[in-house]
């Protein structure tokens, strides 16, 4: 069974085999923590670039976060053997590495915390981590009880994986003084200037513990001995060794013998982290684990002040449907892991130009404050030519990394698609005339000017049919051989520059600029000709013509015959009339569609197309090649809301979500606490593995769900005026209420269907808004409002 728990807080996994890879994940402000149901973690923290203190056993690359990481019996874990001291049984919690099947267990996957209770063999073991709101470490409390009828003498292992720290120097040993194991490493460099950088490192790995151990052991090696990870031969001692570790692997064990009656229980709490000096850690000590005058208990108090930090990301919906498991997804996790993003931008320190301004998106629903800080960051990284960089750089010492240092055309794009949902939210026009600079010019400009030269790059840099040029890449980061030569054109930027002009020229009818609305309006009507005069392939939307002159994704095509995005984007940009609508939604149900969602292309490419680039490298049905990529789906569930369908965008939407049913669960193999960056696609050449979770909670897919919702579905948008109420039920729902925060002012909307109207009727408190317009709403009232749709 896998559910959610009543309070909503948790969703609940009762088998550590049917979802190996079910996970939950933590982040605060300096970490963040991806824990799989069966022990095993990734983990990271920013200094300010992201760093380990719990590594694989062997050199890992360093790079961004990866979908599909596999898991492996060393990989890095926080488990808890239990040996029975009189017969010799042997398991282990929540279930590495030992791999005994318990009786009894539930993963808890939860907002603030993540759990396991496990029964075996008479034996409650309970673990939970939590976090602190800053610190880069982890809080795990260990509770173990009796629950037989007869005294038991057991001894409780935890094990803390460290991993290979450092090539140069790593070591490790207990200390008495600060009840915690302490394993010391140098992070390797080369170059002398390095090393300012890091002789300021937190190199430290420590656990530290708030009840002396009965014993230890640091040394991994001595720790396996012959047994293997599986049934280490430390644990047929009767006490550890407590042994070092010496330019060898460290690991972090201690052992703690009990004695239970029927119904004892022992809580050990530890701290898992990083940390610069045996100091820090004594500090660390003192802070969370000795009293404080009056009693006071700072682990607790760490993870109450963690609890209402993870609180603070609460959207601006709460919806009650037909559809349990949407209305539990959307109200919990789904702002949850949008927030998620805000705050720690991805754990890097140079976010892609699109995300960061996606992100910010999704914040304006939140934290709109936070947003808007965001566009002046990226706005004072552009150039006075109207170029936007490909990452934006927080902090003094970060630099373009990895992506980053690939030109993509398409950054521009976001700043008018991105900054009409703050706008809508708060209508917080004043933001327009803020002046910043430019990344090359002292200059000051209002933003307005700022997107203005945006959106004048974009018209720049085309070719001379009027095609968007797009040298490395688009939105599409692996599809790097299109252009390079600097002929290839990009059709979906070319759709999505159109579609940012008409969104800028909206923006400036908005606040009075009505020559520059005229002017990008009528940008947007030329692109929308050019589109169709050069990417209409018949039955579809071609994805972009190469350096060669060469179209691609077109029915001649063998592999990469369709793609979503210029279909989703032509029904944005205005491109695609009734006909063309119709033959291009034909083509995606026909060619991408699948019961995990609207895969990104199709058929996935099998071999390496060398004027298209390494997109066509990845596997069939992964990431851009042809998996159910899930940002790119939601573009085109938002372009059929956009264009009415919405039956058909429901229905996608709904598939973006793991169940509710079990078998669908199982399939992606992951928990509904998260929407993953993409889904296995290639349903019609590899069906075996099509469905499964990539894991990665990383992606710009969120902010555009949650954008969905609110524009979309419930059709709850912020414009100049007010609240305009526009709901897309799907057919079958008889109504849905929905709470809504806005501008200050809490709404609870009801969405009825009446027999006998003709068109949407909108009542608040009782009086007629005129063309569905909710005016006048005002900071801290309640407003009731009744919206009948014709059904
Ligand atoms: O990264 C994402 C980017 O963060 O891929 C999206 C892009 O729009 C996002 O900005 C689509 O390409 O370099 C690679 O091949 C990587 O696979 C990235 O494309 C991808 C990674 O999955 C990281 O999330």
């Amino acid at each position: 069974m896998i559910r959610p728990s009543e309070d909503n807080q948790y969703y609940e996994l009762h088998s550590p085999t049917a979802m190996p890879k079910a996970s939950g994940f933590l982040w605060n402000e300096n970490m963040m923590i991806h824990m799989n149901c069966r022990g095993y973690a990734v983990s990271q923290f920013m200094q300010p670039e992201p760093s380990k203190y719990s590594h694989a056993p062997n050199l890992e690359a360093k790079t961004f976060m990866q979908p599909e990481q596999p898991y492996y019996a060393h990989h890095p874990g926080r488990f808890v053997y239990i040996k029975d001291e009189e017969s010799g049984g042997l398991f282990s919690a929540p279930y590495e590495p030992v791999r005994v099947l318990p009786e009894r267990y539930t993963f808890f996957a939860g907002k603030h915390d993540i759990k396991w209770l496990v029964q075996h063999d008479g034996i409650a073991v309970e673990m939970k981590l939590g976090l602190s709101k800053n610190d880069p470490f982890e809080l795990w409390t260990v509770k173990v009880a009796n629950q037989g009828r007869a005294k038991r003498k057991i001894s409780v292992y935890p094990y803390y994986t460290v991993g290979y720290m450092s090539w140069m120097n790593q070591s490790g040993q207990y200390h008495e003084e600060l009840q915690s194991i302490v394993c010391s490493s140098i992070t390797p460099y080369q170059k002398y200037k390095e090393y300012d950088k890091i002789k300021h490192l937190n190199d430290k790995t420590f656990l530290l513990a708030d009840k002396a151990p009965t014993a230890w052991e640091v040394n991994q090696e001595v720790f396996e001995g012959e047994g293997g990870i599986g049934n280490p031969s430390a644990l047929e001692g009767d006490t550890l060794s407590g042994s070092d570790a010496r330019y060898e692997m460290p690991v972090c064990v201690m052992q703690y013998k009990l004695e239970l009656e029927p119904g004892d229980e022992t809580e050990l709490r530890f701290i898992f982290g990083a940390a610069r000096t045996e100091e820090d850690i004594a500090a660390i000590r003192r802070k969370y684990f000795q009293p404080g005058t009056g009693g006071s208990d700072g682990f607790a108090e760490a993870e109450a002040e963690y609890a209402a930090y993870v609180r603070e990301g609460e959207g601006c919906l709460e919806i009650d449907t037909p559809d349990k498991a949407l209305d539990n997804f959307a109200n919990h996790w789904l702002p949850r892991q949008m927030y998620y993003h805000g705050r720690t931008n991805r754990l890097t320190t140079d976010p892609q130009t699109r995300n960061y301004l996606q992100d910010n998106m999704g914040m304006s629903y939140m934290a709109p404050e936070l947003a808007r800080e965001a566009f002046l960051t990226a706005l004072s990284q552009q150039n006075a030519s109207g170029a936007m960089p490909d990452g934006i750089i927080l902090h003094k010492d970060a630099e373009l990394k990895y992506i980053n240092q690939v030109p993509h055309t398409d950054h521009c794009v976001w700043l008018p698609v991105c900054l009409v949902t703050y706008l809508d939210e708060t209508d917080d026009y004043s933001l327009l005339e803020e002046k910043v600079a430019f990344a090359d010019s002292p200059e000051l400009a209002t933003v307005s000017r700022h997107i203005d030269l945006a959106m004048e790059w974009l018209l720049k840099t085309r070719d001379e049919r009027g095609l968007n040029y797009i040298e490395q890449g688009d939105w599409c980061d692996p599809m790097n051989m299109v252009g390079y030569k600097g002929k290839g054109v990009s059709g979906w930027l070319t759709m999505a520059s159109g579609y940012a002009f008409r969104v800028w020229g909206d923006i400036c009818q908005n606040c009075g600029r009505m020559e520059e609305a005229a002017l990008y309006r009528q940008r947007a009507e030329e692109t929308n000709e050019i589109v169709n005069r050069y990417l209409w392939d018949g039955n579809w939307y071609a994805r972009g013509i190469t350096d060669d002159n060469v179209p691609f994704g077109i029915s001649s095509d063998k592999e990469g015959k369709v793609f979503i995005n210029p279909q989703g984007w032509s029904l944005m940009c205005g491109a695609a009339d009734e006909q063309k609508k119709a033959k291009l939604m034909q083509a995606v149900t026909e060619h991408l569609e699948s019961p995990y969602g609207v895969e990104k292309l199709g058929p996935p490419y099998t071999a390496m197309r060398e004027d298209v680039g390494r997109v066509t490298q990845k596997h069939p049905g992964t990431a851009e090649n042809g998996a159910v990529y899930n940002h790119a789906a939601a573009f085109y569930i938002y372009a059929l809301y956009l264009a009415d369908e919405k039956d058909h965008a429901f229905d996608l939407l709904r598939r973006m979500i793991p169940g509710p049913d079990q078998e669908d669960l199982e399939r992606r193999g992951q928990l509904p606490v998260f929407i993953p960056n993409y889904y296995r696609g290639a349903y019609r050449q590899i069906p075996r593995t099509a469905g499964r979770s990539s894991h990665l909670f990383n992606t710009g897919t969120v902010p555009w769900v949650y954008r969905i919702l609110v524009d979309g579905l419930f059709g709850l948008k912020g414009e100049r005026n007010g609240l305009r109420v526009a709901p897309r039920l799907p057919s079958d729902w008889s109504g849905v209420s929905v709470k809504r925060s806005f501008r200050g002012a809490e709404l609870n909307v009801s969405i009825k269907r009446y027999k006998g109207i003709a068109a949407q009727e909108v009542y608040v408190d009782g009086e007629l808004a005129e063309d569905g317009l909710l005016a006048h709403l005002e900071t801290g009232k309640h407003y009731e409002v009744l919206v009948k749709i014709p059904g």
